[in-house]
Order: C-alpha cells, then structure tokens, then sequence
C-alpha cells in the first residue's frame, strides 16, 4: 500500500465531514450564522450540539469537563445555516489546561450571532451561574436560556425555574429541552434562527464539522477512557494519534494515552492489559462507524508529569494557549 493510497483514504473521510467540493446552493435570503453553547460543565453543551446537528461529533460524559476544545458544527436546512460551537464548561480553572479551556469557552461570547446558555433545571442559582451571567451581562449578542435534562423534573416545575433565570437577565428566549430525549429540538432550531443575519452560508450544505478525522479519532479514545477510569485519573489524560493508516478495507490507527503518573498508567493498563483492552475496544467499535472501516487500534500509556501546566505539552497535545481556534 503506497502512502499515496493511504493519505487518499484520509482525505476521502475528511471529504466526507467537510461535505467536499461543490453542492452550492441556490439561496434565496437564506439565514447563516454562528450559534456558541456555553454553561457550566456537566450541563449537556456536547450531547445537545450532537442532538441538534443528528451526528456524534463532540464526546460526552457524566463526569465534568469532558469538552476541551472549542468544537465547530454545521446544522443546513431549506431556511439557511448554523454554526454551532460547542465549548468546554465554564469553571474555576486549576491550571493551564483549565485556563485555555475558559478561555475557548468565554472568548465565542462576542464573536456570534446567538448565545445558547445552557443551564441544569432548577431554581438555584449559584456561584457559576452568578459568574456566567455577569460574563454574559458584558455582551451585546443575544442570549437564548436553554434549560436542559427537563426529562429528569415535573413539568409543573419549570415555570419555577424560568421565572428564577429571568429576574436575572434580560433572555432573548427560554426553551426548556430534553437533550437526551430530542425533546425541543426543532423549537430551538427555530428559535435560533430567528436571530441569524441573512446572508450566504458557510459551508457547503453537506459539511458536518470542520474537525480533522484524527482529533475525533483522539477523542473518541479519550471518551472510552472517561468512562472506564475513575476518580481523578480522567482529567489528567491527553490522547495522541502517533499514526492513521487508511488501506482498502482496513484502518491501522496507533494512538497514545498520555497520563500524569506511573500509579495513573498502571490502573490504564490494568491487570493482564484488561482496562487497555477494554478501552481499546470500545473506542474501535466508535471509530469503525466514524470511517465507515474495520479498524486496526494499537494503543501506548505514556507518563508526562504536571502536563497540565506545560505551555510546551499542552501545545503538543492539541491545545494550543492563546490561539483558542
Ligand atoms: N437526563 C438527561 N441527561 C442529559 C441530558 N443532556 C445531557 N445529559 C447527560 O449529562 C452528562 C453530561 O453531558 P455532556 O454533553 O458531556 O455535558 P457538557 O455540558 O458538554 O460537559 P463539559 O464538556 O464537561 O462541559 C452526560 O452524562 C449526558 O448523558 C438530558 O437532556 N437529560
Ligand atoms: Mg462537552
């Protein structure tokens, strides 16, 4: 297999995210514009974008700060275009990784056509809460309240937890979801674009994301990897795509999982290499269906000690201070 074959099979996946050449549209005052998701970690920024644009693209967990990129999608219908940005939760960060990730989060706020704030349903409003809206009191662009896991409380209870939100802040919308049921999707589509400017879109209308297939494939293994590992271990992992081989039927990705400490490797590794194996295993079977291949995964566990607050590893991992983009 030559590498010329190899890189064509990359590019072709690629192709397939960016909706590749052509398909213009004939737009007759059609909306584009851009749409950040912003809120504390936890909340469901992640499992709403993929929910609204039909494909996992961002990685979820039920552990908080899952997000650490600023991650684009594209939503196209018949009325025009959304680009939607996912962002990491906003948090009181610990260190440098913490701090790009506020960052990425906070500096959308201005640059967008629409805020969607995303918060948990209730009526308390607390000290992250306090400190999204004053972020949000500093901006001009309107702000959509998204409250999300409706699924999880009484309907009688959500006019409590508007009426809560909106003493607060002067909302362009309220619109309770259901991330995880799709439940107020299409309202919210609806109510977005109401806000959009007219104009030409973005992307051709088949674009999905502007992700390269190498950091979703990264991704992917970092979310098998939250969700096998407990306690601290999850926050402190980076995931490296040393190399991605695309042959006729088959994929051959070899990936490391960069951890913090030699007693953090031993529990990846696990007994016999069974935790290694469990998350290779299931991160295989997600990227089997992202590149529509059989995949061929190899995985290594590196130690980089206090990473974390490494300008020079954070920038060889993919997150790069003071460039959020
Ligand atoms: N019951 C319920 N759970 C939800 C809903 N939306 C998201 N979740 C769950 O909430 C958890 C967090 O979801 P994510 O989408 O990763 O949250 P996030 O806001 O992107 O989190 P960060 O990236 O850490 O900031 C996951 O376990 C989701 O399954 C919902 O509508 N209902
Ligand atoms: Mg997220």
């Amino acid at each position: 297999m030559t590498d010329d074959i190899q890189n064509n099979g990359e590019n072709k996946m690629q192709e397939r995210l960016d909706g590749g050449p052509g398909n213009n549209r004939q737009d007759k005052q059609l909306k584009s514009g851009f749409a950040t998701l912003i809120g504390r970690p936890n909340v469901g920024k992640s499992t709403l974008m993929n929910a609204l644009i039909g494909q996992k693209i961002a990685i979820t967990s039920k552990k908080p700060q899952t997000t650490r990129n600023r991650i684009r999608t594209v939503y196209t219908c018949e009325e025009g275009q959304i680009v939607f940005l996912d962002t990491p939760g906003i948090h009181k960060a610990k260190n440098k990784l913490g701090d790009y990730m506020v960052d990425a989060a906070e500096s959308t706020l201005s640059e967008v056509d629409v805020i969607l704030w995303l918060v948990e349903p209730s009526d308390y409003i607390g000290a992250g809460e306090r400190h999204i809206i004053e972020e949000l009191k500093k901006t001009k662009t309107p702000v959509i309240l998204v409250i999300n896991k409706i699924d999880t409380v009484k309907k009688e209870l959500l006019l409590t937890y508007i009426d809560a939100y909106r003493k607060e802040l002067d909302f362009a919308e309220i619109i309770p979801v259901s991330a995880l049921k799709k439940d107020g999707m299409q309202i919210l589509i609806d109510c977005i674009m109401k806000y959009l400017p007219y104009g030409e879109p973005f992307y051709d209308e088949d674009t999905v994301t502007d992700q390269p297939v190498r950091q979703i494939v990264a991704e992917l293994i970092r979310e098998k990897a939250l969700r096998c590992l407990e306690e601290e271990i999850p926050h402190g992992i980076a995931v490296t795509i040393e190399q991605m081989k695309f042959k006729k039927k088959l994929v051959d990705i070899e990936a490391t999982i960069i951890c913090e400490k030699d007693s953090h490797k031993g529990i990846i590794i696990g007994k016999q290499g069974a935790m290694l194996k469990k998350i290779g295993s299931m991160a295989r079977r997600d990227i089997e269906e992202l590149v529509e291949k059989q995949v061929n995964l190899k995985l290594w566990v590196r130690v980089k000690k206090d990473w974390r607050d490494s300008d020079f590893l954070l920038k060889n991992f993919g997150y790069n201070p003071g460039a959020t983009e």
